[in-house]
């Protein structure tokens, strides 16, 4: 197995029962999830060694999120306890025209109060192939961003692979800096970019006008030029990968994945996802999809992106934050019979 580390926010999430509005009923069901943390898990499930990094409060919450991330075969040996908050975020899952709806609560979380000095970066990073974070992090809080910077420039120079969703959410961004003041800067130290164009547009600052995906169709002049944009800036990006979903209804939608490298562009299968379970950490799935490919067989870059769009539109049908599918149900939806249907 190879060795993945990833660094973020895990938060309780509070979803009310199957599509109810908030306090339509009196019950929330409680679990853990956030964006490196779903990376972790779907990686550990994979069969990687996944180790997560966080801080987490000193009180039964915080045992209750490392106890959940332990069950899923992750690595908690570097999650910090420390005085604060856990943050949450609710959730209320649309259906038909109404789309789902989050609300953060998570200002002053014990993640956004971590200094880079907090974590033994060399111990952590000492036997990692690979290190992955997103740009939810370096939105929470100025030493989060600082630590986020920490983190990908010691895992440079340790030698491991280093990934970024740029994952934008216009929510945060709230303590006085632009994410591209902050995320282009991060994005300088990485190797491979998971981004879909308002990540690039809000993150990067670089756009290529409107694109037109009403037919349907895949215009994939444009995203090689979006590609190019990126490369230019970041020369030292191997790979961007992108996630294609084409909207038909809130629960039919086509779901894809594209890979730019240097040399080509590989785009995977349309898997169509009717009936839609739960979308949240379905880019997580995709990312650790796309790291677990590159992992295994880094040269079949068309079966990379292939395997990391069928892992994501597995976990479309899994509730919770986690892609809980497992290595032979993705290769068995990659060998379907083309219809792809999940
Ligand atoms: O990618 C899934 C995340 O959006 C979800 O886990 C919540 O981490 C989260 C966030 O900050 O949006």
């Amino acid at each position: 197995a190879h060795t993945i580390v990833t660094f973020g926010e895990i938060m309780l999430r509070l979803k009310t029962p199957g599509h109810e509005r908030y306090f339509q009923t009196p019950m929330f069901e409680a679990t853990f999830g956030g964006g490196e943390a779903n990376v972790a898990v779907s990686l550990a499930h994979l069969g990687e060694q996944a180790l997560f990094v966080t801080a987490v409060p000193s009180n039964p919450i915080g045992e209750g999120a490392i106890r959940e991330l332990r069950k899923y075969g992750v690595n908690v040996e570097h999650i910090k306890k420390t005085a604060g908050r856990m943050g949450i975020y609710f959730l209320e899952t649309g259906a038909n025209q109404r789309p789902s709806n989050v609300v953060y609560d998570r200002d002053h979380s014990c993640i956004s109060h971590v200094m880079p000095q907090d974590f033994p970066w060399k111990d952590i990073l000492n036997k990692a192939n690979w290190f992955h974070i997103t740009g939810i992090t370096p939105a929470l809080s100025q030493s989060a961003a600082d630590t986020a910077l920490t983190a990908v420039q010691e895992a440079k120079a340790a030698g491991a692979t280093v990934s970024l969703d740029l994952n934008y959410r216009k929510k945060l961004w709230n303590y006085g800096k632009k994410a591209s003041e902050v995320m282009r800067e991060i994005t300088s130290y990485i190797d491979v970019l998971i981004a879909n164009e308002e990540d690039i547009q809000r993150c990067l600052g670089i756009t290529m006008g409107n694109i037109d995906i009403t037919n349907g169709s895949l215009d994939i002049e444009y995203y090689k030029k979006l590609g190019s944009a990126v490369l230019q800036d970041f020369p030292q990006i191997s790979v961007i990968a992108i996630t294609l979903r084409e909207s038909h209804s809130a629960d039919y939608n086509g779901w894809s994945g594209l890979l730019i490298s240097k040399e080509c562009v590989a785009v995977s299968r349309k898997y169509e996802i009717t009936d839609i379970i739960d979308r949240v950490g379905g880019g997580d799935s995709f990312a650790a999809g796309l790291i677990y490919g590159m992992l295994h067989f880094p040269e079949d870059k068309e079966h990379i992106i292939n395997f990391a769009a069928a892992a994501s539109a597995l976990k479309h049908s899994i509730p919770g934050d986690f892609n809980l599918a497992s290595l032979s149900e993705i290769e068995a939806l990659m060998k379907g019979d083309g219809s792809g249907r999940v």
